[in-house]
């Protein structure tokens, strides 16, 4: 099991939620949490059946919480109707709540964008009317493609609120991520925009649509809708592309939100998963709403004078749950932004904090340990330079976070006086499951300490039985919950064999291995499968792997991941050419060309740091890869395993030099 944080698992430092976060909290006391545990532990129907009920506005009530007849295929609210964007926008507007900001937009540039309620609705139903108007209704799949604006949550709201299912594609996706993405989820519509802008510099999107159909396979598509984020040139398609401008121009700020299912598909985002393709996570309306609210409730224990920020882009789940439904549903001002961290400098964030006086800030390790180096190079832009008094609660997400970074966290940037939500979950459980509660739980930097009411999560062996406290363990959880993913988008075999595996017993199988402590809180170990954490990005092993074959010049690769002082972890790849093992600047040269290919085959997170070349991969006898070994060799550390099974021990000489 790989212990990337091995050094947590000695943390002893444990600090109480100060007096001032309990009270008035949603949870404000152990004691409040442990009731709310039990209330579902005793009577799981009644416990989510009230959430339900006292949360969400139906339009339809439902009378059957959940139905397991077709586990794992468990429905929620089964019978209920509802519709999210009314959920998100409606109940505010007609709550007193219309002129309230939701969103406060801040620009690559600097420059701001406030939009309340009553606006934000507004927009979203005349682009519901425009997209009615061009065929598009429910059941209907839509692929977005946007950089983070006020355009995008609008485009993700008007399409649920018509029933149609979104799919967002990060904007740092390649054209062939995209394409593969169109065609999996047979998408009739793409929304993206001319470009987008970071740190000063504009990156082409539309212009990645046109090479994504030029692959072909995108014949269902019928609109392209364009928004002018900067005026950039791009090819344009007579009767097929449409300014997001001209869609909505003329349209009504009123539309009937269209009741849907509880268990409609609202979105299906793609993610990474052991084998070479990415896998469309499909999550459900109702239970997906309703723990995306209820989170932002308890976890960033959500007031009403709260500003808060989530720095996650919406091309990931992140962005979903908490930035395009989950503060909207709890009627919050927020802050949604464009640019980068250290864009112009390194106090972006902690400027942004000051100006806008942000009282929940949550964002990911990769960015604090960034932060941590830029500051320490150029003081000026360290959090102590800026008026960060605003600042409540602070939220952590995306990997582990090392002690180091949990403690600069708290003490520089939270003045030691807000608590640390360090949340556990993943693109498939759909909002946070392992988290402090910022009123409740003491922390330990580190840790993601207990499960929220309701989830079962549990540390198992491998036959599915408990795992001793102390002892590592794979993560599962042994019911079922709203949020969690319904099926796996056309590939229900796989969505059975990758979460339920029988030899568990029927429980979620999480993907990542993790340990408790005596008081019971888990330590997250990271992945156990051939997934890769970079900056908090979910990357298939196998994923960069089928790319760098693909390339002309490439007979096998290898990829592992190398723990990384910045990025957590670090993409190495072990190559062999079809032609000889290039040496000096022939390997330099072919170090590049390969990197690059990886970025347009997936994008440039993918891009291995590290290229090294060999004559062969170290096999076993029966010719599989030794990844175990490859893992020592990336870290630059002495193999002491037994290497007589190898066929050529002098390989491994080669694979540790870097290009
Ligand atoms: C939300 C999100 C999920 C994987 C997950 C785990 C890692 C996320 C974490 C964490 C330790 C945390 N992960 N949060 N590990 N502590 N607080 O990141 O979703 O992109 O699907 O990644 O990220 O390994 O399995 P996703």
């Amino acid at each position: 099991m790989p212990n990337a944080i091995e050094s947590v698992l000695v943390e002893n430092r444990v600090f109480p939620p100060p007096p001032a976060a309990s009270a008035g909290a949603a949870i404000g006391s152990m004691d409040a949490y442990k009731k709310l545990c039990l209330e579902a532990e005793q009577d799981f129907d009644g416990f989510w059946r009230r959430q339900a009920n006292e949360n969400l506005v139906w339009s339809k009530p439902f009378s059957q919480v959940l139905d397991e007849s077709n586990a794992p295929f468990y429905r929620w609210f089964g019978d209920g109707e509802l519709n999210v964007s009314a959920n998100c926008l409606d109940k505010h507007v007609q709550g007193g709540n219309a002129d309230k900001v939701a969103i406060i937009f801040e620009a690559d540039d600097g420059k701001v964008d406030k939009i309340t309620y009553r606006e934000l609705l507004g927009r979203v139903c005349q682009l519901a009317n425009g997209l009615k108007k061009l065929g598009y209704k429910k059941g209907d799949r839509a692929i977005i493609y946007m950089p983070m604006s006020i355009e995008a949550v609008v485009v993700m709201q008007a399409c649920v609120r018509l029933g149609v299912t979104h799919s967002v594609v990060f904007g740092g996706f390649s054209a062939k991520s995209l394409q593969e993405r169109i065609v999996d989820v047979g998408a009739t519509l793409v929304v993206t925009a001319d470009e987008q802008v970071r740190g000063g510099k504009t990156i082409p999107l539309k212009p990645a649509v046109e090479e994504a159909f030029a692959m072909g396979g995108c014949d269902a598509v019928r609109q392209v809708i364009v928004y002018r984020r900067t005026g950039g040139k791009t090819a344009w398609v007579e009767g097929r592309d449409l300014w997001l401008h001209d869609v909505v121009a003329g349209q009504s700020e009123q539309c009937d939100p269209v009741p849907v299912e509880a268990e409609h598909p609202l979105f299906i985002l793609y993610t990474s998963g052991s084998t070479g393709k990415p896998k469309g996570v499909q999550h459900a309306s109702a239970g997906y709403l309703l723990w995306s609210l209820l989170t932002v409730k308890w976890t960033f224990d959500a007031r009403p004078d709260d500003v808060y920020w989530c720095t996650a882009d919406v091309g990931w789940i992140t962005g979903h749950s908490y930035i395009a439904y989950g503060p909207l549903a709890a009627g919050l001002t927020q802050v949604v932004f464009e640019g980068v961290p250290t864009y112009p400098n390194a106090g972006r964030f902690w400027d942004m904090i000051a100006r806008h006086k942000v009282t929940t800030f949550y964002t990911a390790p990769t960015a604090i340990r960034s932060l941590i180096k830029a500051s320490a190079a150029a003081p000026d832009t360290a959090p102590d330079r800026y008026d960060l008094s605003s600042l409540r609660i602070l939220g952590s997400v995306g990997e582990p976070i090392n002690p180091e970074a949990w403690m600069w966290y708290h003490k520089t940037v939270g003045g030691e006086r807000c608590p640390i939500v360090d949340t556990w979950w993943q693109t498939e459980t759909g909002g946070h499951m392992i988290t402090p509660l910022p009123g409740a739980t003491p922390t330990k930097p580190g840790s993601c300490t207990l499960p929220l009411p309701g989830i079962a999560a549990a540390i198992v062996d491998e036959t599915g039985a408990d795992v001793d406290q102390g002892n590592g363990g794979f993560l599962v959880i042994k019911k079922p919950w709203p949020a969690m993913i319904r099926n796996i988008w056309g590939d229900p075999e796989r969505f059975k064999k990758s979460y339920f595996p029988p030899e568990l017993r029927g429980y979620y199988l999480a993907g990542d291995g993790a340990q408790r402590d005596a008081d019971g809180y888990f330590w997250i170990m990271g992945r156990i499968d051939d997934v890769l954490n970079v900056s908090g990005h979910r990357l298939g092993t196998m994923e960069v792997e089928s790319a760098l074959v693909s390339h002309p010049l490439v007979a096998e690769a290898a990829v592992v991941g190398r723990p990384d002082d910045t990025t957590g972890e670090a993409v190495v790849a072990f190559v062999v050419l079809k032609g000889a093992r290039p040496e000096g600047d022939e390997a330099a040269a072919v170090a590049k060309q390969l990197r690059d290919w990886v970025a347009k085959e997936i994008g440039p997170i993918a891009k291995p740091k590290d290229i090294r070349f060999g004559e062969n991969l170290p096999k076993t006898r029966s010719g599989k890869i030794m990844r175990r070994l490859l893992r020592v060799v990336a870290k630059g550390e002495e193999v002491t395993q037994d290497v007589s099974t190898l066929e050529n021990p002098q390989i491994l000489d080669q694979l540790s030099k870097s290009v």
